[in-house]
């Protein structure tokens, strides 16, 4: 059980001023953004905000803030906010003939409708979706469960390209959860810990944590560390900030990620860069790996990649120097290669010597997240009216979640339907057929999905959808026949975490500091009245009340032993895990020492991915509608797009109400080389139409050298609030989701070509 250190020196979580206004102290987790808790001061008079500030006593976030954040009063008191339970018919889906209602006929009408899918339909024909991060992230697959009693728990990220390929790259390769770079994140003191080493190199790999601070290795810590010492070495198509300051940036074609994977490895091996000690005693594979990559020169992954074969080879070089650290991101899932370069990258770490060390890959304890690494098996369903009990007796419940079947990968990894069979489920009603959707925390249509007009189309077709979201968004426009208006982060009670506890780091306490606007509720109250209605008789701990609902959750993630309101008192308590926990037996289930894997050691040659069907050893694969597997579509659509690369003045299709972000980045934007502009008479700030074999969207050019020639970046997420409700706020005519094909991804189901699509660019007519 990690104990919970709490900073004695901080400021009281209340500090009352004399003019009446009170600074209370809290956590933030989304709106607009993920769960992970950085500090705020909300300065409040009379229940209204007035403005928040960065915590200084705050030991992560340490009085940082970002500007989404900072703008926090624009987003909560918007005029746009959803204020009231609201119903549509369902035949007027598409118009803007929302009627305001009470919360009671609004939960009637979704129970009523529940209950009625399931005695006509069965328990499969009900599906709950949820997007990222916020607060939801973490109880979606429960509540689709522990609520709804089903395990139709939907993510519809095209070939689930969003930490889970890492994750199963890690589970099934290294028996770890999560692996972070280690940067003192659970130390009071943090890099003055004496324990911590400052890490030489960080390879950043497809990430840009100064804009997306991903799920726990926070950008200021990256900055902290550098001035420390710490260098750099980047590996991605654009010159982000980072890539400006490194050592190295080995600018890659988006999508040829793998191949510099298995060039590193050729480098690391062939110049003997490795430590034989740690090879030898923990690792699996060693000499299948040195075969595998021994053809792979820096020459061969050159001619692929766009990156010099001299950079590579220094590349490989620094990152031996011991402490390194790798930060991989978010292009390594969205690349049907994906499960190879997390495999790949995560051996290379291995085989220098860095895993678990000071300074090193903090591997992760074993996942107790809702929903993940759990294995789901076709079992008896509960008995019509009886209560679902839970996430332990899963497979109690249903059939399997829709899509195992044809990628039965995914049961070893995490309990959630296969995202793209999603769609052909909406499109064929087979195997199954969706007739009762619930969606929270989810813009399905703006952002997530690939193909989203076809999504829109499928969800059309379900008989009832309710939706509970912050603003009235494309979704809410095209398909809720009930809305619910949810509460954020500042008036609610809520907790958050990084990397879901598998990592040291802190438990948050999101405090309701201010009074809630309109009738929203917070979605875990949703849940619970749902609950409650469902199942009076209940007497399941912690479902009386947030609190206690919260309480019990942090127990089970983490089995942390303390209680909301004590947390709440405190604000944030951290937690340190510990280094080399190989050597400890604090991996295995079994208590010996060695790795949670089948041999006990690190696999570079994965027994897991060989009875999965693929191969046990890291590969390449050429990106399927490249130059080279392609020529026919390279032709026509000579580009290559990358998309979504973060940006501070959003989360995916947040916040383009709030006119001062909108200040800063007015419209969605395509970033294109100066050449390729001047080819196609593109200026500055014109309307560039944006085509890829599978669909279109208009984008404002920058044109900006940070892009190749051959490369164009596009924002992703974006619809326009100011545009009419009825034209879904030109949602199909900006999201660059279009532009992606459905279902191509890795043989076992992971990854999409989000980061990688071949297109052709214009001006708009
Ligand atoms: N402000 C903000 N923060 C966010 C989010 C947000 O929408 N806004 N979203 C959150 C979510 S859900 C996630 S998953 C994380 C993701 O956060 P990150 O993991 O940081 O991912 P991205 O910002 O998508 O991309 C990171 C980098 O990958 C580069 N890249 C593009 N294509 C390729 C490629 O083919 N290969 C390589 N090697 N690099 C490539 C991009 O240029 C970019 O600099 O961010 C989270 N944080
Ligand atoms: N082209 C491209 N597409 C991408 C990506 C990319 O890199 N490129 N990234 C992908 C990734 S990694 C992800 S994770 C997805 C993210 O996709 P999603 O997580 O589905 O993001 P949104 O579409 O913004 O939907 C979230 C909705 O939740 C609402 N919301 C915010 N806070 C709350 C709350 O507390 N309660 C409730 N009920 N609602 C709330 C917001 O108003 C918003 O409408 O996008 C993916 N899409
Ligand atoms: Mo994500």
């Amino acid at each position: 059980m990690p104990k919970l250190h709490f900073n004695e020196n901080a400021a009281p979580n209340v500090v009352k001023l004399d003019d009446g206004t009170e600074i209370r102290r809290t956590c933030a987790a989304g709106f607009g953004c993920h769960n992970l808790s950085c500090g705020l001061k909300v300065h409040v008079k009379d229940g209204k905000l007035i403005k928040v500030e960065g915590d200084e006593d705050h030991p992560i976030s340490q009085g940082r803030l970002c500007v989404r954040c900072l703008t926090a009063k624009d987003y909560v008191y918007h005029e746009d906010r959803i204020l009231y339970p609201m119903k549509r018919a369902r035949e007027d889906r598409g118009l803007d003939k929302f009627e305001r209602i009470s919360w009671d006929e609004a939960l009637d009408t979704i129970i009523e409708n529940y209950q009625k899918t399931v005695d006509e339909y069965g328990i499969d024909a009900v599906t709950v979706w949820c997007g990222t991060g916020r607060e939801c992230g973490q109880i979606h697959f429960q509540m689709a469960n522990d609520v709804f009693g089903t395990v139709q728990a939907v993510h519809p990220n095209g070939g689930w390209s969003c930490i889970v390929p890492r994750m199963a790259a890690m589970l099934w390769t290294m028996g770890s959860s999560y692996i972070e770079a280690d940067n003192a994140i659970g130390f009071p003191d943090r890099y003055d810990d004496p324990r911590w080493e400052c890490p030489k190199y960080m390879l950043i790999w497809g990430r840009d944590p100064l804009r997306s601070n991903p799920d726990g290795l926070f950008g200021h810590s990256i900055v902290d560390m550098m001035k420390r010492g710490m260098k750099l070495i980047v590996v991605d198509p654009r010159v982000n900030w980072l890539a400006t300051r490194a050592d190295l940036h080995l600018q890659i074609h988006p999508g040829t990620d793998g191949a510099l994977m298995m060039a590193l490895l050729n480098v690391a091996i062939g110049e003997d860069l490795y430590d034989h000690e740690f090879v030898e005693e923990w690792t699996y594979g060693f000499d299948e790996l040195a075969e595998r990559v021994k053809d792979c020169t820096p020459e061969w992954a050159s001619k692929i990649t766009g990156v010099d074969a001299e950079d590579i080879r220094q590349a490989a070089r620094l990152l031996s120097e011991k402490p390194s650290t790798l930060s991989m991101g978010l292009a390594v899932d969205q690349n049907p290669n994906t499960l190879q370069i997390g495999h790949g990258l995560l051996s290379l770490f291995a085989i220098y010597g860095h895993m678990d060390v000071p300074g090193g890959c903090f591997m992760g304890l074993p996942p107790t997240f809702a929903g993940m690494a759990e294995n789901v098996s076709m079992e008896d369903s509960t008995a019509e009216g009886e209560e679902p009990e839970g996430l332990a007796k899963f497979g109690k419940i249903g059939c399997n979640p829709a899509g195992h079947e044809k990628y039965p990968a995914l049961s070893h990894i995490c309990n959630s339907t296969h995202p793209d069979v999603n769609l052909d489920i909406l499109e064929t009603k087979s195997p199954v057929e969706f007739h009762f959707a619930y969606i929270f925390n989810h813009n399905p249509i703006s952002c997530m999905t690939i193909q989203p007009e076809r999504y829109m189309e499928g969800l059309r077709k379900v008989d009832f959808i309710a939706i509970a979201d912050v603003f009235k968004t494309p979704a809410i426009m095209a398909l809720a026949d009930i809305v619910l208006p949810a509460a954020t982060f500042l008036e609610k009670a809520g907790y958050c975490t990084n990397n879901n506890a598998s990592q040291p780091g802190q438990f948050g306490a999101i405090r309701n500091v201010i009074d809630r606007v309109g009738e929203a509720k917070s979605d875990m109250e949703i849940m619970l009245e749902l609950h409650r209605r469902l199942y009076p008789n209940s007497k399941k701990p912690g479902w009386a009340s947030p609190e206690d609902f919260i309480t019990e959750q942090m127990k089970g993630i983490r089995d942390v032993d303390i209680t909301y309101d004590e947390l709440a008192e405190h604000v944030i308590g951290q937690y340190e895990l510990e280094y080399k926990k190989y050597e400890k037996g604090m991996l295995r289930a079994d208590g010996q020492p060695g790795f949670n894997t089948t041999t006990g050691r690190i696999e570079l040659y994965s027994l897991m991915l060989e009875s999965l069907g693929d191969d046990p050893l890291p590969y390449y694969i050429e990106p399927k509608f490249s130059a080279v597997s392609r020529p026919d579509i390279a032709e026509q659509y000579p580009i290559t797009m990358t998309s979504g690369a973060r940006r501070f003045t959003s989360f995916h299709s947040e916040n383009r109400q709030i006119a001062r972000l909108r200040e800063i980045h007015p419209y969605p934007t395509v970033d294109i080389n100066p050449k390729l502009a001047a080819e196609q008479d593109i200026t500055e700030g014109s309307w560039v139409e944006v085509e890829s074999p599978w669909g279109s969207a208009q984008l404002v050019a920058h044109i900006t050298p940070i892009v190749k020639e051959d490369v164009i970046s596009c924002d992703h997420g974006w619809w326009l609030p100011e545009k009419d409700p009825e034209h879904l706020f030109d949602v199909f005519k900006h999201n660059v989701n279009q532009l992606i094909p459905h279902e191509e991804i890795g043989p076992l189901g992971f990854g999409a070509h989000y980061k990688c699509t071949p297109v052709r660019i214009k001006l708009a007519s």
